[in-house]
């Protein structure tokens, strides 16, 4: 397999303007006639035009309506002697949609046709320069039997439909706006749409369209109340409009991603399409909302503005991510929403990006090579990219970012271009600020891998009033990065009195003071900053917001934790202070011999922040929630899963029994009456019933009392909403009590042929905290289970990565057969879907810091993976950085 390297870049040798495509559809053998106006770029040498083509067979070759000779050369098929002036390539080929388990390129689902081609799907549909930098302006033929493929879909605009001999029929696509390969798309099936016509603010007139397979109509409102939210937020917010008169939403039941950004066309895996009450839980409804809000971001920031090539990705990711995220936070309507919102993906980047950036697949946002690209589309890409673009935001000021935005729009719309011309768009659009005098040094947030420490201690000097504070960063070493130079962080921050006061913030040399809340921005690796004026010793109040992708050591005692917890005026620090406290006290445990007692101390705080009368319900849903297993273990240097998964099991029990009465009130206290709405009050109030339940479920089981085991399954039969229903369920196998059997059948039996719900009944099985290795048990009968299959990703997922990445406890045993079940896995999945297989492959890249006997028996897992003779590119370079 070949590394790719970003510094190798060069221009195509040629340009292809347009496309006239026409498919005549069979799931067996489609044959498409591909006629491209093609020319050379006169900025590059004379050579030949090499095509990409992967899995397809090609039947003729025109040059200007001749036959030209042709070879293949490295996968590629290449054409030696060309004109010198502009020419038409036409080329015929086939391909099989009905073979193809990838998932990328054309493909078979639920009986309809669908495509996917990003990143390098288009060159398994037909030969073409299948590279971001070549955009062309399409138009499509789509030619199939009327019975079967009785909707046919391509990008843009229809302009002509009709009848054909022989039962079939055809439809035309034009697609206006030049684009790249990776965002065609086509769709053949039997669908039907929800439909709404809009008038956005221009004045202009639009169709939206949500399509999906007969009977799931009553499943679309959600998303297309969350696309209409889109159009008008993105014309609100950032004056980017709808630019097609048509915007097609098509669900698939098979789909590697969430969803993808086609021109006019997103394809979407039903998982982020299809929601009811009955069906979808308040997370379901809030993905629905944030990911049908991607895709339509997209269309701005990708698709009129895309990458040069590959190692560019977070340019569209990066960004959309932060435009999604700050949607959805607009959209929550209420400062404290805001902060939950905030805290869901803070604890997302710490769960998977952090990891991620500290272990064998590190790589910086920008990466610098890779064999296969489907292997990058990273939390690091997105979301740790989002939190480089949320710091030019911070740096620039809300009104500055935004005018950034314009310029980079103004600049680059229609091209193919790099992430240092959106960050030089943002510095040039605010001169003044800090991002432009900093502008080479900021830009190490997308050069340097790995996840930066940033220290801080704290000195009050009473006789002269002043409080200095050091700042000091230091970046660890990643692959192939031993030395990393100082970033440029905000650091947005407060001083907290011990009473609870904001302080006002007045550094030395300054002539007053300036509210009480500022950016400090450090850019040496080490900064003070005395405060003057100050009376009493403050509490340190540091990151506000996660204002910077850092860990932060602020070397904080639990007595000004306390005083954060209950005062902070930032909700986020004041969530992150319950956080610290609960891991202060779990790393302690998992560090000694001793068994973990909870103080009174730290139970009577949360025990404050459950019962406050004015926080909402869904931030102390998140205060309560101890920290995950796997956030524990970025903690340690060696990495031992079951006694971390012992600590915090024994740290919630006792927090279930020390504050039952408590749960109990909040369970009643947080019921939601009348009919489901998503919104995210009722939302917060339903997490919290459900964690209470929760709670109060395993303390019975401890108690050996059945009284509160016995109303969540009443509950759990009688729930009118599905956030209730698996709530409920979860408090049953949670506890593992006797009822949840009887449950799980039930649930099974009520929701069969549902395919997104069986998907939740094979998760929650699959992630029930272990309790003497049964759930691994029940999960490898569940192997076997008739529902069960490989060939669905979202099943796959459902089980596999539900076990072995998100049930420590469960994957990681003491005999190894977690790992020997995962090798099984990967080898077999390669087999069908390497790009799903290598993404499932991921849970091994922490295995050199696993504590014995974990270690040996990962590395032999990942050795016997290795060792399998024809496995893809895929897995191959994911299980090769693991090893090296
Ligand atoms: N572009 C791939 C899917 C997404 O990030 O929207
Ligand atoms: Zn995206």
């Amino acid at each position: 397999a070949q590394l790719i390297r970003r510094e190798d870049y060069t221009a195509p040798a040629y340009w292809i303007r347009s496309v006239d495509l026409t498919f005549e559809l069979d799931p067996a053998k489609t044959l498409v006639i591909n006629r491209m106006q093609v020319e050379r770029n006169a900025d590059q040498p004379a050579q030949p035009l090499r095509l990409h083509g992967e899995d397809i067979t090609v039947t003729r070759v025109l040059v200007n309506g001749d036959s030209v000779s042709f070879r293949h050369e490295d996968g590629q098929l290449v054409i030696d002697t060309l004109p010198d002036t502009p020419f038409s390539l036409e080329i015929r080929n086939i391909c099989a949609p009905d073979k193809n388990t990838k998932l990328s390129g054309l493909y078979q689902s639920g009986g309809g046709l669908f495509t996917q081609c990003e990143a390098e799907g288009f060159r398994r549909i037909t030969y073409f320069l299948d590279r971001p930098d070549v955009m062309a302006v399409y138009t499509v033929t789509l030619r199939a039997s009327k019975a079967a493929y009785p909707v046919l879909l391509s990008n843009g605009n229809l302009v002509e439909q009709g009848e054909l001999p022989n039962g079939k029929h055809f439809a035309k696509w034009h697609d206006p706006f030049p684009k790249p390969s990776y965002l065609f798309a086509l769709v053949a099936a039997d669908l039907v749409a929800r439909e709404q016509h809009i008038r956005t603010r221009s004045g202009k007139d639009h169709l939206l369209q949500v399509y999906v397979r007969r009977g799931d109509l009553e499943k679309t409102e959600h998303a297309m109340n969350s696309l209409i939210a889109s159009v008008v937020w993105d014309e609100a917010r950032f004056k980017l409009p709808l630019d097609l008169e048509r915007f097609m939403i098509v669900a698939v039941g098979d789909f590697n991603m969430g969803a993808m950004e086609n021109k006019g066309l997103n394809i979407f895996n039903t998982k982020f399409v299809l929601a009811t009450p009955a069906t979808a839980t308040d997370v379901d409804y809030a993905g629905i909302e944030s990911v049908v809000g991607h895709e339509y971001f997209h269309n701005w920031t990708g698709n009129r503005i895309t990458c040069r090539d590959w190692f560019q990705l977070s340019l569209k990711e990066g960004l959309t991510v932060f435009r999604d995220q700050e949607f959805s936070m607009d959209m929550t309507g209420s400062a404290t929403a805001r902060a939950v919102k905030r805290i869901e993906d803070v604890r997302q980047l710490r769960q998977i990006q952090f990891p991620e950036d500290a272990g064998s697949m590190a790589h910086p946002v920008r990466p610098d090579s890779y064999v296969e690209i489907n292997n990058f589309y990273t939390a690091t890409v997105y979301e740790k990219g989002a939190e480089v673009v949320r710091m030019m935001q911070t740096l620039v000021g809300r009104d500055g970012f935004a005018r950034g935005m314009t310029l980079y729009f103004e600049r680059f719309d229609g091209q193919a271009v790099t992430c240092d011309d959106f960050a030089q768009s943002i510095a040039d659009a605010n001169p003044d600020s800090e991002l432009a005098r900093q502008l080479p040094q900021f830009k190490r947030w997308y050069s340097q891998a790995g996840t930066p420490r940033l220290a801080s201690r704290g000195r009050f000097d009473a006789p002269t009033r002043t409080y200095t504070l050091s700042l000091e960063q230091h970046g660890l070493p990643s692959p192939g990065q031993s030395e990393k130079e100082p970033y440029v962080i905000p650091v947005a921050m407060g001083l907290v009195g011990r009473d609870g006061r904001a302080i006002p913030l007045q550094l030395e040399g300054e002539a007053e003071a300036s509210g009480t809340e500022r950016v400090l921005v450090l850019n040496q690796p080490r900064n003070f900053y005395t405060f003057v004026n100050v009376d009493v010793e403050p509490v340190p109040s540091l990151l506000r917001g996660f204002s910077a992708p850092v860990v932060l050591n602020d070397h904080l005692a639990d007595a000004d934790l306390l005083v954060l917890l209950q005062h902070d005026p930032d909700p986020f620090n004041r969530w992150e202070a319950g956080q610290r406290l609960a891991l202060n006290r779990l790393l302690a445990a998992i560090g000694s011999d001793e068994p973990l007692v909870l103080d009174a101390g730290f139970t009577d705080a949360l025990r404050a922040v459950l019962r406050h009368p004015e926080l909402d319900a869904a931030f102390k849903d998140l205060t309560l929630t101890l920290p995950s297993e796997t956030y524990l273990a970025e903690q340690l240097q060696v990495v031992d899963p079951q006694k971390i998964h012992a600590a915090r099991e024994s740290m919630k029990l006792q927090l279930a029994q020390a504050l039952r009465d408590d749960w109990a009130w909040a369970f009643e206290q947080h019921q939601v009456a009348g009919g489901y709405s998503p919104d995210a009050v009722s939302a917060g109030k339903r997490s919290l019933a459900n964690l209470s339940l929760s709670m109060l479920c395993l303390a019975s089981a401890a108690d050996g009392d059945t009284v509160w085991p016995g109303r969540a399954f009443q509950r759990f039969k009688d729930a009118g909403n599905m956030t209730d229903r698996l709530g409920a369920l979860s408090a049953l196998t949670g506890s593992h009590a006797e009822l949840a059997a009887p449950a799980l059948e039930r649930f099974h039996a009520l929701f069969k042929g549902d395919a997104l719900v069986i998907d939740k009944w094979f998760a929650l099985q699959a992630t029930t905290p272990e309790k003497n290795g049964l759930v691994f048990e029940r999960a490898k009968q569940l192997l076997k289970h008739p529902d069960f299959s490989l060939k669905n990703p979202n099943r796959a997922r459902s089980l596999i990565s539900a076990l072995c990445m998100n049930n420590p406890a469960a994957f990681h045993r003491a005999d190894g057969a977690g790992h020997a079940f995962w090798a099984d896995r990967i080898v077999e999945l390669d087999g069908i879907n390497p790009q799903l297989a290598a993404r499932m492959a991921r849970v091994m890249d922490r295995w050199a810091a696993l504590a014995e006997p974990y270690r040996t028996s990962a590395h032999a897992a990942l050795q016997r993976v290795a060792a399998k003779a024809d496995l893809s590119n895929d897995v191959r370079e994911i299980i090769g950085r693991a090893l090296q």
